[in-house]
């Protein structure tokens, strides 16, 4: 009851207020920026709520990054449709207009969600990688956030090359090789730098983290994830956002996209907006 009583006594900023015009400066610049204590306690009680309904539910969009490793770690991907926590989450807390508000878009489509589950103690770093080339999408009017529920030290937080997102576009890693910079494709796309081996060539940032901090991020900025170093557990959730300027688009040999979407080219062409039922609308600026 007392802690109740904490909570809600701690207000709720609205997005108006969190995206500041420094803020929004930031993201254009860098790529990504780092918000304090944007999320309210009753917000972030229900992305760790949602993030348990995934780890014990099955689905197929479910993916473990170094299977039978000491390293190994869970991805879960579109959950949002079976997870009524992050419905009620993206329908009533200030994400999504907030996410449209970095975006400069009038609407806020919901891409995806995305959990990561580092539990094991001593898991791996995810690869250095940008989220574009795994998309079907083209257009700039992108951003996510990533949410951690739990507490970090920098070193084990999402870190980010600063201004990477204006580009190049790199290829993917491929997931199911050993060597992080393995291309996705192969074609079409310059191979990934191996980043984490010349870290001091490159304008790295990341931050400690408590929750109720979130970072928005543009999905063409180069970023990994660290590892968890001290035994510590990582479980974190991003919210993947697209606005009003953003196509289908196809990867090379149309090859699939993360996660699958059957159908998606039956309904559009490249280059039509993306509209699909796949990807619900989260906001719209009041008229
Ligand atoms: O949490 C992680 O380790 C990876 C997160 C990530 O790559 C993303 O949200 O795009």
């Amino acid at each position: 009851m007392i802690i109740r009583k904490l909570h809600s006594a701690i207000p709720q900023r609205s997005a108006e207020e969190l995206a500041t015009e420094a803020a929004r400066q930031t993201f254009a610049r860098d790529g990504v920026v780092l918000l304090k204590q944007a999320l309210h306690p009753e917000w972030v009680r229900l992305v760790e709520l949602g993030i348990e309904r995934v780890l014990k539910n099955d689905s197929p969009y479910k993916f473990t990054f170094y299977r039978g490793s000491e390293g190994e770690f869970m991805d879960a991907t579109r959950n949002y449709q079976i997870t009524p926590e992050f419905q009620q989450l993206l329908a009533n807390s200030p994400i999504a207009e907030l996410l449209a508000r970095f975006m400069d878009s009038e609407r806020a489509w919901l891409l995806f969600d995305h959990v990561f589950a580092k539990e094991g103690g001593r898991c791996n770093r995810t690869p250095w990688h940008q989220d574009v080339p795994y998309w079907p999408v083209a257009g700039s009017q992108l951003a996510s956030m990533w949410i951690s529920t739990n507490a970090l030290p920098q070193d084990e937080c999402l870190e980010f090359i600063k201004g990477s997102h204006l580009g190049p576009m790199y290829d993917g890693f491929d997931p199911s090789a050993d060597d992080p910079t393995a291309p996705l494709y192969g074609e079409q796309y310059p191979r990934l730098p191996d980043i984490e081996s010349e870290r001091e060539k490159w304008d790295i940032v990341s931050w400690d983290i408590e929750p109720g901090d979130v970072i928005v991020f543009h999905p063409m900025a180069l970023h990994g994830g660290g590892p968890t170093l001290r035994g510590s557990r990582r479980r974190a959730l991003s919210v993947r956002c697209y606005g009003d300027d953003v196509v289908y688009a196809v990867r090379p040999g149309d090859r699939v996209t993360a996660p699958p979407t059957p159908g998606l080219s039956l309904a559009l062409a490249p280059g039509d907006p993306l509209r699909h039922s796949y990807y619900p609308l989260l906001w719209e600026r009041p008229r």
